[in-house]
C-alpha cells in the first residue's frame, strides 16, 4: 500500500482532524482513506492522474478525497466551496474533469452543470460503500498530483499542475522552517483551494503528526472562543483576519478581550501571509497579543518561498530571506540579475517547489520561465538583507483578502450588464481588504446603476469577494494614444 504522508498509518492513535468537536485519529482516517482510494479506483488498477474534482468544504470527506485521489494515482482538482456555480465551468472543461466528488447542498448545486458537461458526480459516501478488496498503485514522486487554478490576467485562469516530489518539497521546508511537530494544533478556516490552507496548514500539520480543527468558514468567534481556551499554539491566518480579529476583540468586555489575547499569547507561532502585511497591522498585533506575527511570502506557483525566521529577527514590512532549498533572485526589465541592495526587481525563483505545468498550456508554461527562473510577476528590493514586497508587475491582479483576483475577468462579466458601456477595474488600497475591488463605469446614454443594483445583479454571476466593493460612474475612462485605458490615471479620479 502506498502511503503519501508518513503519519497516515494505522498505527498512529494521534488525533488529526477535529469536526464539529468530533475526534479523528489519524488511524481511522489512514483506513478511510485506503478504502476511498479503492472505491474510487472500482475495476481500475490506476487512475493515472485523471483530474478527479471535488467540491468539499474543510472537513473529514475534503481529507479522504484528496488523498484517497493521491493513493489511486489521480490528480487532485479542489474547487473553490464560495464559486458561483458559472465560474466552475471554465476549471472543469480546461482540466478535462470526468468525475466530480461532492455532497449534500454542494452536490445539489452541481447538478445541472455536470449534467451539461457530462460528468459523473458522485457522493464521497457512495465511494466509502464501493470498497473493494485490491492492491493500490505504488505511486511515483514525479507523477502529477495536484492541479489548483491561479486567477487568469490576460486569460482564463489556469491549472497550476504540482508532482507528489514537489508537493513533499514544499510540505517539508516549512515543516523544518516553522519547527512543526505532532504536538502542534492549529485552526484551520482558510479555503481549501489555494496553497496557504492545503500546503501550510493542512499537509504540514497531517504530515507532521499534528492536530487539525476543522473550519467550514471564518467563524470569529468560535475561533476566538478557542484561543481563548488555549487549544490551538499555531495560527495561520491571511492579514485581513488580523485587520477582523483586532476589530472584534477590541470590542469585546475587558475580561473575554484579555482572555482571548492570552490565547495568543501563550502561543509559539502566529504567521501572516498571501498578501501585505502592513507595518501598522504588525505593530497593532504585537501591541494586543504580544505576538511578533511571522511574514512570509508564497504563490500558487512555488508554494512558499521567502518567509521571516522562526528564530531571529522578524522585520515588519519585510517577508524575510529564501527559505532552505528555494532560490530567489531579482531581474531588471533586461532580465539582469540584481545583485546590490536597495534596487527593485521581479522576484524569480528556482527550486524543488517549483509547479511542474500550466494544465494543457504549454506556451503558458514556457512563457513564465527566463532561463530556468519562474518569474512571479511580483517586484521586490532586498533591504539589508531581507526581501520587501514593492508591488506586482501588473495592475490587473487585485489581491483582496488573501485572495487574487483578475481585474479583467471581473470586468469582463460586468460588461454583459444591459447598462455598462465601458467599465475598468482596479484594486484600491483598504485597511481591511488590503485592496478593494473598484469598479469606473461608463453608462450607455439614458442608463442609470447605482450600487446595490450593481451588487444584486452580480449575485450569482461571479463568486461574492469578486464583486466590487466600489463604483464610481465616469464620462470616460482614459486612454493613451493608442487607445489603451490607463489604469494609473484612474487612481486619481475617486
Ligand atoms: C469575503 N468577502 C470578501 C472577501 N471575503 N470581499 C472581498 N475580498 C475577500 N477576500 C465579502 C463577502 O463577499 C461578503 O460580502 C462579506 O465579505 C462577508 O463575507 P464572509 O464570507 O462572511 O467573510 P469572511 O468569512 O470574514 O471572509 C474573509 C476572509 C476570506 C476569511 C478573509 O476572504 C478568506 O478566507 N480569505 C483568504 C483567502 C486565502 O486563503 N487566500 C490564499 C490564497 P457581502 O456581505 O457584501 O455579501 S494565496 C496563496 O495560497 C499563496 C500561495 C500564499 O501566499 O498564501
Ligand atoms: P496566489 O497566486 O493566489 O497564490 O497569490 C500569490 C500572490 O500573493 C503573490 O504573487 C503575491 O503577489 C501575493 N503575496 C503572497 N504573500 C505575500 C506577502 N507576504 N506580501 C505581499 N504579497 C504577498
Amino acid at each position: 500500500m502506498t502511503t503519501l504522508f508518513p503519519t497516515l498509518n494505522n498505527k498512529n492513535s494521534a488525533v488529526a482532524l477535529i469536526e464539529n468537536n468530533v475526534l479523528i485519529t489519524y488511524s481511522d482516517l489512514n483506513e478511510k482513506i485506503d478504502r476511498f482510494a479503492k472505491g474510487l479506483l472500482g475495476s481500475e488498477s490506476d487512475l493515472n492522474e485523471e483530474r478527479v474534482a471535488f467540491f468539499i468544504p474543510a472537513s473529514e470527506d475534503y481529507v479522504t478525497t484528496l488523498h484517497g485521489i493521491w493513493r489511486a494515482g489521480g490528480i487532485a482538482v479542489p474547487l473553490n466551496v464560495a464559486s458561483a456555480v458559472t465560474e466552475l465551468d471554465h476549471y472543469l472543461k480546461s482540466a478535462n474533469v470526468t468525475r466530480m466528488i461532492a455532497s449534500g447542498k454542494y452536490k445539489e448545486s452541481l447538478k445541472e452543470l455536470c449534467s451539461e458537461l457530462e460528468v459523473e458526480l458522485i457522493d464521497a459516501q457512495e465511494i466509502l460503500n464501493r470498497s473493494q478488496h485490491k492492491d493500490l498503485p505504488a505511486i511515483d514522486q514525479s507523477r502529477r498530483a495536484m492541479m489548483l487554478f491561479t486567477s487568469g490576467t490576460t486569460s482564463k485562469p489556469k491549472g497550476v499542475v504540482s508532482t507528489h516530489a514537489i508537493i513533499s518539497s514544499q510540505i517539508t521546508t516549512l515543516i523544518d522552517a516553522w519547527e512543526w511537530t505532532s504536538s502542534d494544533v492549529v485552526p484551520l478556516f482558510l479555503p481549501l483551494h489555494h496553497i496557504h490552507g492545503i500546503i501550510n496548514i493542512l499537509s504540514c500539520g497531517l504530515w507532521s503528526g499534528a492536530t487539525i480543527d476543522l473550519y467550514q468558514n471564518f467563524d470569529i468567534t468560535r475561533v476566538c472562543a478557542s484561543v481563548a481556551a488555549e487549544n490551538y499554539n499555531v495560527f495561520m491566518a491571511v492579514p485581513t483576519i488580523y485587520v477582523k480579529l483586532i476589530q472584534h476583540i477590541c470590542k469585546l468586555p475587558s475580561s473575554e478581550k484579555d482572555r482571548i489575547c492570552a490565547g495568543f499569547s501563550s502561543m509559539r507561532l502566529n504567521i501572516s501571509g498571501s498578501a501585505a502585511c502592513p507595518v501598522k497591522l504588525f505593530n497593532e498585533w504585537k501591541a494586543l497579543t504580544s505576538q511578533t506575527l511571522l511574514e512570509r511570502y508564497g504563490m500558487t506557483e512555488i508554494g512558499m518561498g521567502i518567509s521571516n525566521p522562526y528564530h531571529g529577527e522578524r522585520r515588519p514590512g519585510h517577508v524575510g530571506q529564501a527559505l532552505p532549498g528555494v532560490d530567489i533572485q531579482l531581474f531588471d526589465d533586461e532580465d539582469n540579475l540584481i545583485d546590490a541592495e536597495n534596487l527593485a526587481g521581479e522576484i524569480r525563483v528556482q527550486g524543488d517547489n517549483v509547479f511542474l505545468e500550466y494544465w494543457d498550456n504549454a506556451s503558458a508554461t514556457e512563457e513564465s520561465f527566463i532561463d530556468g527562473w519562474f518569474c512571479t510577476g511580483d517586484v521586490a528590493v532586498l533591504d539589508n538583507g531581507y526581501y520587501r514586497i514593492m508591488g506586482r508587475s501588473s495592475i490587473d491582479i487585485i489581491k483582496s483578502g488573501g485572495y487574487k483576483l483578475s481585474a479583467l475577468e471581473i470586468e469582463g462579466t460586468l460588461l454583459t450588464h444591459e447598462n455598462i458601456l465601458e467599465v475598468a477595474v482596479l484594486g484600491t488600497p483598504d485597511e481591511t481588504w488590503g485592496e478593494a475591488v473598484t469598479a469606473f463605469v461608463v453608462l450607455k446614454s439614458a442608463s442609470k446603476l447605482d450600487y446595490q443594483d450593481l451588487k444584486n445583479w452580480c449575485d450569482g454571476r461571479m463568486s461574492a469577494y469578486k464583486v466590487p466593493k466600489i463604483l464610481h460612474i465616469v464620462e470616460s475612462l482614459p486612454r493613451n494614444a493608442m487607445g489603451k485605458v490607463t489604469k494609473v490615471n484612474l487612481k486619481d479620479c475617486q
